[in-house]
C-alpha cells in the first residue's frame, strides 16, 4: 500500500525540485520572444576549473531554462527555441559527474526545449536564423559572443540583458516563494547571532553562526558575502573580510543572507555588542529605522523607487536630512551614502530598471543607512520586500527591527 503514495512523492519532487514547474520556463521564453525582432544567443555558464566557488548557471539562462549544466547555449526567436549542449567530456567527467548528451532519448525532456542539438551545430544555425532577422541580441559584455556577431556583422545589435530583465523584475508566485524561503531560513540566521553576540568575539565566529543556520535549512549558498561589521568596520559599506575582534560599546552591522534555491534573499540588521545602544547609537539606530519605515509606507504601485520628489529615495534621506546631527553641528543626509533599494531575485542585486516606477510582482530591498567615521558608527537596517497591489509585504518582517525588541535578544 505504500508504494504508489511513495512513488508519487517521489516523483512530484523531481519534476519541482527547485520549485519552479518546467512549464514556467517555458512560458518566460514564450513571453520574451513574443518581444524579439530577430535571433537572442545567450551562452551558459562554463564549466570552471575555479575550485573556490561551485559551478553556477548565469541567471539569465537559469531563469529562461532552469537548465544547470555547464556548457549550455540557446538561440531564440519568435519562431523557435534552441538549446546547444556539449559534447562528452570525458576528462572532465571524472571531476564533476556526467552531462546530458543533445541526442540522449531523454533531452528534450529533460531540457524542455524541442530542439536539442550539439554545441557543433551553433553556428549552422545561427547563420540560417539572422537570414530572416533584423537584430541579433547577446549578453554585449559576454566574449564569447563575438565570433557570432562578427557573422552578423551587417545586423544590428542589441542588449539582450534589459530584454530579460524587463521579465525578471516581475516574480511569479513560485518565485516570490523562494524568495520567502531564503528570507525564512535567513531570519533564525540573524536572531542566531545576536544570541551568540558579546564582546570579546571575533566578526567571523558570528559570521559562522549565521551561515551556518541556512545551510543546516538546505540552502546551498550565501546570496553575497556575509558582512559582518563592528565598531570602524560597522562604516565600511561592503566590508567582508570579518576579521576584527568585537569591542564593548560597539555596534555590530550584519549584512547576510541566504541563496536557497537558486534565490536571494538580503537582510541587514544593526546591534549592540553588549547588549545595549549607546544613547548616541539609539539616536542615530531609531533616525535609521524611521526612515525606513517611512520609505515602506510609501511602496505602492506607481511610486518611483529613485529619481524625483515623492520618490522613495527621497523619502528616507528627507527623513535622515531633517533629524539628528553630526559631531559638527550638521545634517546627517551627507551620511547616507548608498542607494535606498534594488531588486531581488536569482542575484541579490537582481537586474532591472530602477528609475521606473514600481509594479506589484517586484521584490526590492528597503536599506537607509547612515555612516559617521569619526563616531565609529554605522547603522543600515534592510528587508527584502513584496510590492503588491495596495503596497508592500515585509518579507524579512519577521525578523525585529525595534531598538528596545533588539535589546532583549542581544547575548540572551
Ligand atoms: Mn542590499
Amino acid at each position: 500500500m505504500m508504494r504508489p503514495a511513495l512513488a508519487l512523492l517521489v516523483c512530484s519532487a523531481a519534476l519541482l525540485a527547485d520549485g519552479i514547474p518546467k512549464s514556467e520556463y517555458k512560458t518566460r521564453r514564450a513571453n520574451l520572444r513574443k518581444s524579439l525582432d530577430g535571433v537572442m544567443v545567450l551562452f551558459g555558464a562554463d564549466e570552471s576549473e575555479d575550485l573556490h566557488n561551485s559551478f553556477s548557471q548565469e541567471s539569465n539562462f537559469l531563469y529562461l531554462s532552469g537548465w544547470r549544466e555547464p556548457g549550455a547555449v540557446m538561440m531564440l526567436t519568435p519562431q523557435e527555441e534552441i538549446v546547444f549542449l556539449p559534447p562528452r567530456n570525458p576528462q572532465e567527467e571524472n571531476f564533476t559527474g556526467r552531462k546530458t548528451l543533445a541526442d540522449a532519448p531523454d533531452a528534450q525532456e529533460k531540457t524542455g526545449f524541442d530542439k536539442v542539438l550539439p554545441r557543433a551545430a551553433i553556428e549552422s544555425n545561427f547563420l540560417r536564423l539572422i537570414e530572416s532577422s533584423r537584430r541579433v541580441y547577446t549578453l554585449p559584455r559576454d566574449p564569447r559572443a563575438q565570433k557570432l556577431k562578427g557573422l552578423a556583422a551587417l545586423h544590428e545589435q542589441a542588449d539582450a540583458g534589459p530584454e530579460i530583465a524587463r521579465l525578471r523584475v516581475i516574480k511569479s508566485p513560485a518565485e516570490v516563494s523562494l524568495i520567502e524561503k531564503s528570507t525564512e531560513a535567513t531570519t533564525p540566521a540573524h536572531l542566531a547571532a545576536w544570541k551568540k553576540m558579546k564582546p570579546g568575539m571575533f566578526e567571523y565566529e558570528i559570521a559562522a553562526a549565521m551561515t551556518n543556520v541556512y545551510f543546516e535549512r538546505g540552502c546551498e549558498r550565501n546570496a553575497y558575502a556575509p558582512i559582518v561589521g563592528s565598531g570602524p568596520n560597522s562604516v565600511i559599506l561592503h566590508y567582508m573580510v570579518n576579521h576584527r575582534r568585537i569591542d564593548r560599546g560597539e555596534v555590530v552591522l550584519m549584512d547576510v543572507g541566504a541563496e536557497c534555491s537558486d534565490y536571494a534573499t538580503d537582510v541587514t540588521r544593526t546591534v549592540p555588542a553588549g547588549g545595549k545602544f549607546t544613547p548616541r547609537q539609539r539616536e542615530i539606530y531609531d533616525i535609521v529605522l524611521a526612515a525606513q519605515k517611512a520609505a515602506i509606507a510609501a511602496i505602492k504601485p506607481g511610486v518611483l523607487m529613485r529619481g524625483g520628489p515623492g520618490s522613495l529615495q527621497q523619502i528616507a534621506y528627507d527623513y535622515i536630512n531633517t533629524h539628528g546631527k553630526d559631531s559638527h553641528g550638521e545634517p546627517l543626509g551627507k551620511y547616507f551614502t548608498h542607494g535606498l533599494g534594488h531588486f531581488v531575485g536569482l542575484d541579490v542585486h537582481d537586474p532591472g530598471d530602477l528609475s521606473l516606477p514600481l509594479q506589484a510582482g517586484m521584490v526590492i530591498t528597503i536599506e537607509p543607512g547612515i555612516y559617521l567615521p569619526e563616531e565609529n558608527i554605522g547603522v543600515r537596517i534592510e528587508d527584502t520586500l513584496l510590492v503588491t497591489q495596495d503596497g508592500a509585504k515585509n518579507l524579512s518582517g519577521a525578523l525585529p527591527r525595534e531598538a528596545g525588541e533588539i535589546e532583549k535578544l542581544v547575548g540572551k
